[in-house]
C-alpha cells in the first residue's frame, strides 16, 4: 500500500468539504413548489427525475449543438415516472382503491412500480399485439393486472377511461392533469442545467402527453422569471402513425417504434399549441430513419428504444434539409433495453469460441499497419 503523506491540521475539516454530494429526492421533493401537492399529500416516490443532459458527438458531426436529456436512467427506465410519482401520489391523497391506464407498455411499467410502491391495486389494458416484452415483463414482476386488449392502444385507452369510471379507479393516463404537471419537471431540469432556455427541444410523440408536459413547463418556469425565452418545439413521429403530421387520425396506426404506435392522440390539442405558440414544427421520420438513429445513439454508449431515437432522427433530417436550429435539446425516452426485439433481429448472436487466445485473437479485427 503507497504511504501517503501527512500534513498537519490546521483548521477543523469544513463539514461540506467531506459531505456526500446532496441526493436527489424524486421530482416533487425537488419541484415542490412547482406541483399540485401539499404536506397532506402522501409522496409516492422512487426517486425518478434528475436525469442527465448530455452533449451527443452527432452534434459535432452535423454542425450543431446537440443534447440529449437521457430519461432512461429514470426508476422504470422511461421518462413516464415523472408524471407518476404525482399521479399516484394524488390518487393515494384521495384515497384511491386501484388506478387503471392504457398504454403501449411505458405507462403501464411505470404505473405498476408506483401502484405497487403506494400499496395500490394496477390494471393495465395494453393493445393485444405489438408491445414490446420487455415492458410487459416490468408490469408482471410488479404485480399488476395484465389484461391483452384485441384493440389499437386508442381502443385501449378509451376503454381505460370506460372502466376507470364503472370500476372505481383512478385513470392515469396523461389525460390525468397530475401526470402532465409531474412531467413539466424535465422541462424544468433542462432549464435549470444550462441557466436558461435552449433554442429548440426534440421529442417523440404518440399520445402527446409529453410535448404539452414540457410546454406548459417551459411556460411556467418564464412565468416564474426562471427563463426569459421558450424553446421552438419539434415534435416528431413516425411515418405510419403520424397524425399531427397528417392533421387528421390514423386508423391502423404502422411502425416499429411500438410506443408511439398511436393515432388519435389524447393531447391533441396541447400538441398543437405547443407547436404553434414556440414557432416549431411537426415533422415525421421513417421507421429506417429511427433505427438509424438507434444505432448512432447506441454507438455513443446511449442505447434507447426505437421510439426514444425518433427525436433525434427528426433533427437529423432537419439538419440534412438545411433548417436545424443551431442548439437543440432532443428527449431520449426510454431505455434500449425494454425493447430488445427489434436490434436483436438484426444482430446476429457470434457463435462460441474456445477459451483460447488464439480463437480470441481470430475474432478480433487485423489491425491496420
Ligand atoms: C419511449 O406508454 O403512450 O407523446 O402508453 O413510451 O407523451 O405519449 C408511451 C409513449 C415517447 C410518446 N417515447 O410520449 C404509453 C405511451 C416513449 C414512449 C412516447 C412514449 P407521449
Amino acid at each position: 500500500m503507497a504511504r501517503r503523506s501527512v500534513r498537519r491540521v490546521r483548521r477543523p475539516v469544513r463539514e461540506e468539504k467531506v459531505a456526500a454530494p446532496r441526493t436527489w429526492r424524486g421530482v416533487i421533493e425537488e419541484y415542490r413548489s412547482y406541483l399540485p401537492v401539499t404536506t397532506a399529500t402522501p409522496v409516492i416516490t422512487l426517486r425518478e427525475g434528475g436525469t442527465p443532459l448530455l452533449e451527443s458527438r452527432l452534434g459535432e458531426r452535423y454542425g450543431i449543438r446537440l443534447l440529449v436529456k437521457y430519461e432512461a436512467t429514470n426508476p422504470t427506465a422511461s421518462f413516464k415516472d415523472r408524471g407518476m410519482t404525482v399521479a399516484v401520489s394524488k390518487a393515494a391523497e384521495a384515497g384511491a382503491r386501484g388506478v387503471i391506464c392504457g398504454s403501449t407498455g411505458n405507462t403501464a411499467a411505470s404505473a405498476a412500480a408506483y401502484a405497487a410502491r403506494a400499496g395500490m391495486t394496477c390494471v393495465l389494458l395494453i393493445p393485444a399485439d405489438g408491445v414490446a416484452l420487455g415492458k410487459l415483463v416490468q408490469a408482471i414482476a410488479c404485480g399488476a393486472t395484465l389484461i391483452r386488449v384485441q384493440a389499437t392502444f386508442d381502443g385501449a385507452l378509451d376503454l381505460a377511461r370506460a372502466a376507470a369510471a364503472r370500476f372505481g379507479l383512478t385513470l392515469v393516463n396523461s389525460t390525468n392533469p397530475h401526470r402532465i404537471a409531474g412531467q413539466r419537471t424535465a422541462a424544468f431540469e433542462v432549464c435549470d442545467a444550462l441557466g436558461r432556455a435552449p433554442q429548440a427541444l426534440a421529442l417523440p410523440v404518440g399520445n402527446a402527453g409529453n410535448i404539452t408536459a414540457y410546454w406548459a413547463g417551459f411556460s411556467d418556469y418564464q412565468k416564474a422569471g426562471r427563463i426569459r425565452s421558450r424553446p421552438q418545439m419539434i415534435g416528431v413521429q413516425a411515418e405510419g402513425a403520424s397524425p399531427l403530421v397528417q392533421g387528421h387520425p390514423i386508423e391502423r396506426p404502422r411502425t416499429v417504434a411500438s410506443a408511439i404506435r398511436i393515432g388519435r392522440p389524447a393531447s391533441w390539442d396541447g400538441a398543437v399549441a405547443a407547436v404553434r405558440d414556440s414557432g416549431g414544427q411537426f415533422i415525421s421520420v421513417s421507421d429506417d430513419e429511427i433505427l438509424a438513429a438507434q444505432d448512432d445513439l447506441a454507438r455513443e454508449g446511449l442505447f434507447v428504444e426505437p421510439a426514444s431515437a425518433a427525436s433525434v432522427a427528426g433533427v437529423l433530417k432537419l439538419v440534412r434539409a438545411g433548417k436545424a436550429p443551431h442548439e437543440v435539446v432532443c428527449v431520449l425516452t426510454g431505455h434500449g433495453l425494454k425493447d430488445p426485439e427489434v436490434v436483436q433481429s438484426r444482430a446476429k448472436l457470434p457463435p462460441p469460441v474456445p477459451a483460447t487466445l488464439e480463437a480470441i485473437q481470430s475474432r478480433l479485427a487485423p489491425r491496420s499497419p
